[in-house]
């Protein structure tokens, strides 16, 4: 189906050959103990109430059943909020969103408990709901405190403009619909503590979920993760309830105890993206040059503030995407409703904003009677402009990136095949739609950037490395092999990567922002300097070298001046260690340069930025309202990319999701807060036969100095938002068909949507 540039360096993901063979292990794969008991949760049936009565005698009485847990069993703190304390692992009094756990049910068999599920019966005085976040803001009812990002003056900015629109724009949420559901193990130690093997992004989270909710220390409670089976940001903060949960029954029953969700469990019961509902103005000159823009985002938060904060600074960090504009006032409401509270996905709020500003663009260039294209092009950020957050853009590739499609692509040859088409065709169209990004690489609360890693050196000269990295099919473990290998100069066989696991490799950050093999490797990297300097001490001595001398390892062997010695690294290992030299190193890596200012909302809060640009095809039927995309073209600035094979899976993966976000996937609740796109009959991902017939992916390769990884880019969140091109594609294409059609920036853009606009319904 891809179309790619040749693959040049070779090193494929080390983990391809065990998921086509099904031997790749994930939570649910594990042998279980003798004696496991399984686990049930009792979730609220509605979104907004008070618990009048609560009877699981009948439950506790069937048999297999061993226990039933409710928040009055927990010992430590009921609560799962990591940055605002306003979230009950199981309801007290009040619940808050359908899908709230109330009651574990602990039992012999997984089917036990379920059915179990059925005997218990509870009475809810309904309390009104609300959905939506604009309702939700003008009740007062925020999550967390609202912000402004501000530069210029947009006052003044506007009084200048030619042009000045308003408008609303909305996107919906997104279920990250990872291949494994959440779910943890549980097990019992006899020194007292519990280790867990948990599906997440991020084990120290669950790891001080877990100590809070049972109150033990955090150095008794043991987080492991292999791997998982998709995470998305879905597992960055919301795998820790599940674990906390199967901690308490071990902490009670000390028994081995395992918590799988069941797929509509997970999609009823666990946060997804948040929709936004947005107002902007914008602003140009008679050049279409962009003076000034301001937005409002009302972010739907749910039930409570889990990751929305930090998602929400992200919606005004790229509220301006790849622009430069220099008068921007934008705010952003975190407000609470009566849905599950919603978490991280993929882009954390920064596709959000750029939806609202691509919509302010393309409702401009209709209104002036230009294309869209032609605001784009005129506005792309250039070097030593300043974001609205004050860093100043360096290393900018966003009208390179841009250049380069327009030129490799034949955009010009592509308006006219597009005209050409729909002048010959009365019921299909074609539209096209060019969409720059730009992602800023780092969390961006500035603590969080920090990793480590744990390397050891045995005997044999085999090597075993252990970071805080969770591969969850993104491919960091093969970067983290690649890197060891290079440092070492042996070949990968040599490496073993062992499972993130918190009594290795403590506090970490979670596997995020696209900077886990950044940060990751970057420790990794210090751990293997300081074993290489203290290698490189010992062979001088050895072999007598002086300080000119240079030594390398390569090929198993050592290299002093370029040129092969009759030393070998296992003989090299051994004599080291018969000299009882240290072969073991922790490594450290805390991102230089990043500060950020909370009170100011200035700062330089991320070590660099990915920009690319893709063009995005579709043809509508414009009998049925039925899409397809012919093509995608991207430009994409990798860096140096160190690995082309991965680095092309996360592109190709993140531009369909993030196509699927707003094209296909559509979450629904009712008035009474309820999910109706419960299962994947009603919520709908793409499958091959929705994603573009063809993705041609062109590498930026540049070689700029940043902070990444080898100079390899951080690849996995920013492709996510070239999906928000096939939105605007296919708007083109309905006006193509219909050029009064009215288009109301609502995504996502659904068959239904486009026969809307098609027939101006
Ligand atoms: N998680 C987080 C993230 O805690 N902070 C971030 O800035 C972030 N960005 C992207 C994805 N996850
Ligand atoms: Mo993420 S949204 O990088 O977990």
């Amino acid at each position: 189906m891809t179309k790619h540039e040749k693959l040049s360096k070779k090193s494929s993901n080390i983990d391809a050959p065990f998921h086509v063979t099904g031997r790749t292990k994930y939570v649910d794969d594990m042998p279980e103990l003798q004696g496991t008991l399984f686990v049930k949760i009792f979730p609220s049936p509605v979104a907004h109430g008070q618990i009048i009565r609560l009877d699981y005698s009948k439950a506790l009485q069937m048999p297999g059943v061993v226990a039933v847990l409710s928040e009055k069993d927990i010992p430590g703190e009921n609560e799962l909020g990591g940055i605002v304390k306003d979230e009950p692992m199981l309801a007290e009094q009040e619940v808050h969103f359908e899908g709230q756990p109330i009651l574990l049910v602990i039992a012999e068999t997984e089917d036990i408990a379920h059915h179990a599920l059925s005997l218990i019966e509870i009475d809810i005085e309904a309390h009104p709901v609300t959905t939506d976040p604009i309702i939700a803001h003008q009740q007062g009812d925020l999550l967390h405190k609202s912000r402004t990002f501000s530069i210029g003056n947009t006052q003044e900015a506007f009084a200048k403009c030619k042009h000045v629109f308003e408008g609303t724009a909305e996107s919906g949420g997104q279920e990250h619909v990872y291949l494994e559901p959440q779910g943890a193990y549980s097990i019992p130690q006899d020194k007292g503590g519990i280790t867990i093997y948990s599906s997440t992004q991020g084990p120290t989270a669950v790891q001080r979920t877990v100590a809070r909710i049972l109150d033990m220390p955090m150095s008794q409670i043991e987080v492991d993760v292999n791997r998982i089976g998709g995470g998305f940001g879905g597992k960055e903060d919301q795998a820790s309830p599940w674990a906390a949960m199967a901690a308490l029954a071990t902490y009670h029953l000390r028994k081995p105890v395992k918590l799988i969700l069941e797929r509509k469990e997970d999609l009823k019961m666990t946060g997804k993206r948040h929709p936004y509902k947005s107002r902007y103005k914008i602003g140009l000159d008679e050049d279409l040059n962009i003076l000034a823009y301001e937005a409002t985002f009302f972010q739907n938060g749910g039930a409570a503030a889990d990751l929305s904060p930090p998602v929400l600074g992200r919606t005004l960090f790229h509220s301006t995407n790849s622009y430069d504009i220099p008068n921007v006032d934008a705010t952003a409401h975190c407000c609470k409703t009566n849905i599950v509270p919603n978490t991280a996905f993929r882009g954390f709020g920064g596709p959000q904003g750029m939806f609202v500003i691509e919509s302010a663009i393309h409702y401009a260039a209709r209104q002036i009677g230009v294309t869209p294209i032609e605001i784009q092009a005129k506005n792309l950020l250039k070097e030593n402009a300043v974001f609205p957050y004050g860093q100043i853009v360096k290393g900018c590739e966003a009208r390179q990136c841009w250049s380069e499609a327009v030129e490799k692509y034949q955009v010009a040859a592509l308006q006219k095949e597009v005209d050409d088409f729909n002048q010959q065709h009365a019921y299909q169209k074609k539209g096209f739609a060019l969409m720059p990004v730009c992602f800023g690489i780092s969390f961006t609360n500035t603590p969080m950037n920090n990793a480590r890693a744990l390397v050891h050196i045995y005997s044999d000269g085999s090597v075993g490395v252990n970071t805080g990295a969770v591969e969850m099919g993104q491919g960091v473990n093969t970067k983290m092999v690649q890197i060891a290998a290079q440092m070492f100069g042996l070949p990968q066989q040599r490496i073993q990567l062992n499972n993130t696991n918190t009594t290795r490799v403590a506090n970490t950050s979670p596997s995020a922002a696209s900077a886990t093999a950044d940060l990751n490797g970057k420790a990794l990297q210090d751990a293997g300097r300081q074993l290489t300097e203290r290698l490189h001490d010992f062979i001088r001595q050895d072999l007598n070298l002086n300080k000119n001398e240079r030594i390398s390892f390569k090929n198993e062997q050592v290299y002093v001046n370029e040129k092969a010695s009759a030393l070998s690294w296992e003989e090299l290992i051994q004599k080291a260690l018969a000299q009882r030299i240290n072969l073991s190193a922790k490594g450290h890596y805390a991102t230089p340069v990043i500060h950020f200012d909370r009170n100011k909302e200035k700062g330089h809060p991320f070590a660099y930025h990915v920009y690319g640009t893709a063009i995005l095809t579709c043809t509508v039927d414009c009998i049925r309202g039925i899409y397809e995309f012919d093509k995608v073209q991207i430009v994409h600035d990798f860096g140096a990319s160190m690995n082309r094979e991965i680095d092309l899976g996360q592109i190709e993966g993140g531009l369909v999701q993030g196509m699927g976000w707003m094209t296909l996937e559509e979450i629904i609740y009712n008035e009474k807060g309820l999910l109706k796109s419960n299962s994947l009959a009603t919520y709908k991902i793409p499958d091959i036969y929705a994603a573009p017939k063809t993705i041609d992916v062109h590498f930026l390769n540049t070689d700029t100095d940043n902070e990444a990884i080898l100079k390899s880019k951080a690849v996995g969140e920013p492709p996510l938002m070239y999906g928000i091109g096939a939105y605007f594609a296919i708007c083109n294409a309905v006006l193509a068909f219909n050029p009064k059609a009215k288009i109301d920036y609502v995504a996502p853009m659904t068959t239904e949507r486009v026969l809307m606009g098609l027939y101006g319904l």
